[in-house]
């Protein structure tokens, strides 16, 4: 300890010296340095002290407050660095980190189950030749209809009530008009082999009808082509889908767009036939419809039906994934309901 003069300094320096080593955290050394150096510091007021003394005591107090001030200063800075390494250390000690631990991760997202199954379809198709078309989803009358050879006021439009715009335009209710446009598009000219996926929407909505559904249609226009072709190109198809042997049936029906047509029925794949509660009991499923392309249509779109046949189907994306995944409820897929689609 340098020497002072004012005894008064010097054992308020000790004091204060001891107060700052006997301060152990970084708030009582605090509540020391107000005590001492604060606005109302009991240095602090000794140095206020310096001008109400004699002239001829003033520089030598004066010195040696400052000389406090500074052994002070220093000490207490000295301490702040000891205390705030102690008070790291304290803090690291104690909160240790596990490293063994899993990371918190990112959950990956998975594909749709109807995204799946129309990935699927289309791997199927590719292997077979077909190209994958597509097309706007807001279709025009012609396309939609008219050149489907389903006129104004024609009955199986009642079937197809979709969703029109003011401009008279529609939401697409089949991916039929897919092919209409690749047909009729600059150049082209048969064979055609597509297939054409997407969104497809209709008034109508119950367990087993949402006004939007995935639909996916092909179509072979040849000039040696023909319902046999169709026939063991469907059966590929189902059991290359399905994984196993199927036994498919051609039932008469009708579609203003092919002559002759018809439904096509697979053998219930749970109970392979003898009845159960997915085929309703009669050993069949509805699978998908199909037909030879109405001349008509064939003509609507430049191509000569003397020369050349055609054939085309449609099935519903939406019921072949509910089948190979054995999803009980349509609505299921629109729900998103996370529970649901982190199965897929
Ligand atoms: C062109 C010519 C013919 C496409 C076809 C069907 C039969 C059919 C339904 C199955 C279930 C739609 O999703 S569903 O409701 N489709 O039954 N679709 S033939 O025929 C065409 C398409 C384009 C130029």
């Amino acid at each position: 300890m340098a020497d002072f003069k004012h005894k008064e300094i010097e054992q308020l320096l000790v004091r204060a010296l001891q107060a700052i080593s006997n301060s152990n955290t970084i708030l009582e050394l605090e509540d020391t340095r107000v005590k001492f150096i604060g606005k109302n510091g009991e240095l602090t007021l000794k140095q206020k002290t310096i001008g109400t003394l004699p002239a001829t005591e003033r520089p030598q107090f004066g010195e040696e407050v400052n000389k406090a001030r500074n052994a002070f200063d220093s000490a207490f800075q000295e301490k702040t660095a000891q205390l705030q390494q102690q008070e790291l250390e304290a803090k690291l000690n104690a909160s240790t980190v596990d490293v063994t631990l899993p990371g918190r991760g990112m959950p990956l997202g998975t594909l749709h189950p109807v995204t799946k199954t129309r990935l699927r379809l289309e791997q199927i198709f590719k292997s077979a030749g077909f190209i994958v078309a597509s097309g706007p989803e807001i279709e025009d009358d012609y396309h939609n209809f008219e050149a489907l050879n389903i006129p104004a006021h024609h009955p199986a439009r009642a079937m197809q009530d979709t969703f029109y715009f003011a401009d008279g335009k529609l939401l697409r209710t089949h991916t039929s008009p897919v092919q209409i446009r690749v047909m009729q598009s600059k150049g082209a000219k048969p064979p055609f082999r597509l297939i054409a996926p997407g969104r497809v929407y209709r008034c109508d909505s119950d367990i087993t009808h949402t006004p939007m559904f995935h639909q996916i249609e092909g179509l072979v226009v040849d000039d040696t082509t023909t319902i046999a072709n169709l026939k063991a190109t469907l059966q590929n198809l189902l059991q290359v889908f399905f994984e196993q042997p199927v036994n498919i049936r051609l039932r008469s029906s009708y579609f203003p767009f092919t002559e002759p047509s018809a439904e096509v029925d697979m053998e219930c794949t749970a109970c392979k036939g003898s009845g159960c509660r997915i085929c309703s009991n009669t050993g069949w499923l509805e699978i998908l419809g199909c037909g030879m392309v109405h001349p008509k249509v064939l003509e609507n779109c430049g191509i000569d039906s003397e020369k050349y046949t055609g054939w085309a189907f449609g099935m519903g994306i939406d019921r072949l994934a509910m089948l190979r995944y054995g999803i009980p409820d349509l609505r299921m897929m629109f729900e998103n309901d996370l529970r649901f689609l982190a199965q897929f």
